[in-house]
């Protein structure tokens, strides 16, 4: 099933006013109250779509969530039947100290074309397009998947970057990345952005990789999709809890490796706004009676990828 260009709009309209929704909580020290604003914004415009949505990826599971649950049902129930993946606000500790990188991120696709698991940590490797499927994996090591990609790009090995999450759980792959004379760009959140860095030549990433949150995976996956990028993922179930939880979910091989096209099927549609200037977007800029936001747009069946601004009135 294709999603409907009408789609593009008002998809757009929900992350804008999200992340709008962030704007008065920036640099507040406080991520609950801001991560608060971006749910209830983008739940309630959720709420007036003509579709039939069905939250796959959101802000917890129903026992621990309020609003966004994943199963949590949107829309008015009229409409197409959607899978619905959303995280109001991406980087929740760079709006509270309004540092560079907040994002307001949603995906749709058709009913059942994005993965539904629990909520986990995902080992996750994002490339960039135009590279053999088999070039790269995450059971290859750094160098492997270094000198196979400075091999299909036709790039010098030294010349390549890559991007990871700065954490203690990425210093074996930080340390080999130095000793083969790599550069690194270190990110301490925000993994959305991070894996897309690799879909245009201007981000200077070749490879983005480490252990980062699954739906954050997923909703990268989307858009890298749209790209014609590559991305695996392996989600880590690692508690009893979670093995429990992904098998309801009909999971039953916990160490499965995830192409792109087992994470999204068919159609989708990502927006992400920038609510704070990143690496990806730009973020929100007030102007004497406007508000200037960037959102960055990709739709697979229309092979839309782009930046769209929108500009918004300030009511007096
Ligand atoms: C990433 C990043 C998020 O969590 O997924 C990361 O994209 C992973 O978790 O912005 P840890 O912080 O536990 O390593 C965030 O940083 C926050 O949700």
């Amino acid at each position: 099933m294709n999603i409907d260009k009408v789609f593009q709009d008002q998809l757009i309209k929900i992350t804008q006013e999200a992340a709008i929704s962030v704007y008065p909580h920036l640099g507040k020290n406080n991520k609950i109250i801001a991560d608060e604003a971006a749910t209830n914004s983008m739940r309630t415009n959720l709420n007036k779509m003509n579709i039939k949505g069905n939250i796959v990826i959101g802000e917890g599971e129903m026992d621990e969530a309020p609003m966004l649950y994943i199963g949590e049902k949107v829309g008015t129930n009229n409409g197409p039947e959607f899978d619905v993946a959303v995280d109001p606000l991406e980087g929740t500790n760079f709006a509270a100290k309004n540092l560079p990188g907040a994002i307001s991120v949603i995906a749709v696709s058709g009913k059942n074309n994005l993965i539904n698991a629990p909520e986990s940590y995902m080992e996750k490797i994002s490339y960039p397009s135009g590279i053999d499927q088999n070039a790269i994996d995450l059971d290859f090591s750094l160098k492997k998947n270094l000198s196979n990609l400075a091999d299909s790009k036709n790039k010098r090995f030294e010349s390549l970057r890559i991007c990871i999450l700065d954490r203690p759980r990425h210093k074996k792959i930080i340390d080999e990345a130095k000793s083969l004379n790599i550069d690194v760009k270190l990110i301490t959140d925000g993994d959305v952005s991070g894996a897309l860095l690799v879909t245009e030549e201007k981000h200077n990433i070749d490879l983005f990789l480490g252990t980062g949150g699954g739906p954050e995976g997923v909703l990268a996956a989307s858009a890298l999709d749209t790209y014609g990028c590559g991305f695996q993922g392996r989600f880590i179930f690692d508690t009893d809890e979670l093995k429990k939880r992904a098998n309801k979910m009909g999971i039953n091989n916990f160490d499965k490796k995830y192409k792109l096209n087992e994470i999204v099927k068919g159609d989708s549609l990502f927006c992400a706004t920038g609510i704070t200037k990143g690496d990806l977007i730009n973020g929100i800029e007030l102007r004497s009676n406007k508000i200037v936001v960037s959102t960055l747009i990709t739709h697979k069946s229309q092979n839309i990828k782009k930046i769209v601004i929108g500009e918004i009135d300030i009511k007096k």
